[in-house]
């Protein structure tokens, strides 16, 4: 049995929930409480010494790092365009998960995080940081249906939580059309699943 050690709100865990539905996995969600500290105690910094969620858990194999599980489940359980095994298409695939553990993180999550949450950021750095990120992917959008290869791959799981999320960042989607077409492409898979904050129709 897969177990999922998550938070309900955290865009990190949804693109580990996304995943396992589109790979139509059963699992169990284990909700961990950070407040409770419950990430810092000695149990769980052994499954993850960052004491961060997600982390999944697949019998004997413990996996840390949302990008890491996406690259876990796709081999392990998903075709091969998931994360292919072709050197260029690997690559290009890899290249926008270092896009979601930096970018993504330096932009629209740390204004989530600000706005939302009521983290202090630096505001100038994050907002520019987005704001390439967007004109980046609007760019490469406008002639790409996903982001990596010609079909769908965990590329595009992994940048889109924070980018669906992105409003509650105070950042307006509307002007990057083609970015808000490959998220309503992405909410019409079937096994889409949602989460709090993510608009139902783009
Ligand atoms: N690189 C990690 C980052 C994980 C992360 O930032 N997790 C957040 C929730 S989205 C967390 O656990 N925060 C609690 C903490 O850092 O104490 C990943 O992609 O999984």
């Amino acid at each position: 049995m897969i177990e999922l050690f998550e938070f309900g709100l955290s865009g990190n865990c949804h693109k580990v929930r996304m995943m396992l539905s589109l790979l139509r996995l059963d699992y169990k969600s284990h909700a961990v409480n950070g407040a409770e500290r419950e990430l810092k105690n000695a149990e769980f910094l052994s499954m993850n010494p960052f004491g961060q969620v997600p982390v999944l858990k697949d019998g004997d194999t413990v996996i840390r790092d949302s990008q890491a599980i996406l690259v876990y489940l796709a081999r392990a359980y998903g075709d091969d365009h998931w994360f292919p095994a072709d050197p260029i298409k690997a690559a290009e695939v890899t290249a926008w998960l270092s896009t979601a553990a930096n970018e993504v993180v330096r932009g629209p999550n740390a204004l989530r995080l600000h706005y939302k949450f009521g983290r202090t950021i630096n505001l100038d750095e994050a907002t520019s940081t987005t704001a390439n990120l967007l004109s980046v992917l609007n760019q490469h959008l406008a002639h790409h249906d996903w982001l990596a290869t010609e079909m769908i791959s965990i590329a595009d799981i992994a940048i889109y939580p924070y980018i669906a999320l992105a409003h509650e960042g105070s950042v307006d989607l509307s002007p990057f059309l083609s970015v808000e077409n490959w998220l309503g492409r992405i909410e019409m898979l079937n096994w889409f699943v949602s989460m709090p904050g993510i608009r139902g129709t783009h």
